[in-house]
């Protein structure tokens, strides 16, 4: 389903600061909704010499309210706006709604943000990550997803990873006595592979069941085989998901800390930002946390508190480039690195404006990748490359992505949601 807008100046004319030089002034953008393999959402901005941006707009389960706010309430502004103007246009854009902050906004200032930095790098002739001080390193190390309902079947898919060329590995299994558990590919999709989130094509979002006694129970054992069988070295990571309190989350960080994981995350809500001060008190595993954040601050005491070792948040859903960018250097000042969430329910767009940014800041740590469905790719052409465990965004002019409309149009988009949890007692719990 493709959403075309106005092309012609908004009535009153633009909401430029100041008189557009003819060529890079915005002349259209598109909101792309298509679902290959899964929903996402793309905005397009085209100027008017024909330069054209992509920006990641999907919000996973909420896909059509962030299209929306493009465009019903974002697009008509942008028209006439010089496309060069990226930080009054964020500016604008945060303030001017007058209500801030929240996953749908911060979304859709994100789409315009990394479209328009997508063009600004196109105008220069430049791979983006050149615009944000050039590359720090040779390549961005990721880690990939394996899961398991057994041992047996876990270490298959930590051998298969690492085949792929994975050098960290994400572990996530089921749980006895729990049906369903968040994570674990055998469950979310008939093949065998996590291949894409979980998100349930369906007019409701699916029930599962939840344990978290029964999950701290058994998690250690796990990472202690894991460790037995695959050596010391491998980075190990873990995702909590924000099931647990803050006391059996410091309970499960002194339990995994003989198995020396890389992180372990989201390992209890963080709304409250004070919860972590606990958990930090008790663990030295290292912590990450963020990926549903979507403002600065959101992390504010976090970071200053340096109550976690990494951040987790997504280009997508903090505002894009411009505003991750400010959180991750007020994160290096405490000695916090990166850790972008990268989930295939951030599109390939937003894929490729993470990794401009994993390339150019000082303190990267490390970047989630689930590879796309082939699906995905035939929608989403893609110039980054992953050897060796390395990812890099390649050095096309721009984010190094394109988006074939006719592809997209064979793939409507489709309501899913994500999952929840209940617990025993039926109270619903996080997923
Ligand atoms: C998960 C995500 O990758 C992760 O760390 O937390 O896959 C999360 O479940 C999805 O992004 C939700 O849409
Ligand atoms: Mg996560």
């Amino acid at each position: 389903m493709t959403t075309h807008t106005p092309t012609t100046p908004t009535p009153q004319g633009s909401t430029a600061p100041s008189a557009t030089p003819g060529g890079t002034a915005i002349r259209s953008a598109e909101v792309l909704v298509s679902s290959p393999g899964r929903n996402f959402v793309t905005l397009r901005i085209t100027t008017s010499d024909g330069v054209t941006g992509l920006g990641d707009a999907t919000l996973n389960g909420r896909e059509l309210a962030v299209a929306s706010y493009l465009r019903d309430h974002v697009v008509p502004l942008l028209i006439g706006r010089d496309a060069h103007t990226i930080e009054d246009t964020w500016q604008f854009l945060y303030r001017s709604a007058y209500w801030r902050r929240g996953p749908v906004t911060m979304a859709a200032i994100a789409a315009v943000d990394v479209a328009l930095w997508d063009i600004k790098a196109k105008l220069a002739g430049l791979p983006l990550y050149q615009l944000l001080g050039g590359a720090s390193r040779r390549g961005i190390m990721a880690y990939g997803h394996a899961s398991g309902r057994d041992l047996p079947e876990l270490f298959d898919s930590i051998r298969q990873h690492l085949d792929e060329g994975y050098r960290s590995i994400r572990v996530q299994t089921s749980v006895p006595g729990v049906d369903a558990v968040y994570g674990v590919a055998a469950q979310a999709s008939e093949g065998g592979r996590y291949d894409y989130e979980p998100a349930r094509r369906a007019p409701l979002p699916a029930e599962e069941d939840w344990d978290t006694r029964a999950y701290l129970r058994h998690v250690p054992g796990v990472f202690e085989a894991v460790r037995a069988e695959f050596g010391p070295e491998l980075p190990l990571l873990h995702d909590g998901h924000h099931r647990m309190t803050p006391i059996q989350a410091a309970r499960l960080g002194k339990d995994l800390e003989p198995y020396d994981l890389f992180w372990l995350e989201d390992c209890t809500p963080a709304e409250n930002q004070e919860a972590l001060r606990l958990v930090r008190h008790h663990t030295t595993t290292p912590l990450a946390i963020g990926e549903i954040f979507n403002t600065v601050w959101d992390y504010q005491t976090i970071i200053r508190e340096q109550l976690v070792d990494y951040v987790r948040s997504a280009v997508t859903h903090t505002g894009g480039i411009t505003a991750l960018r400010r959180i991750l250097d007020f994160a290096a000042q405490y000695q916090i690195k990166s850790g972008i969430h990268g989930p295939t329910d951030i599109s390939p767009v937003g894929m490729a404006a993470a990794l401009h940014l994993d390339l150019a800041i000082h303190n990267f740590g490390i970047q989630e990748y689930m590879k796309h469905s082939p699906l995905t790719d035939e929608v989403f052409r893609q110039s980054f490359t992953f050897v060796d465990g390395h990812l890099h965004p390649g050095d096309a002019p721009g984010l190094g992505v394109e988006h074939d409309d006719e592809a997209a149009a064979r793939f409507e988009y489709q309501p899913a949601y994500l999952p929840f949890n209940r617990l025993k007692d039926g109270t619903v719990h996080d997923w």
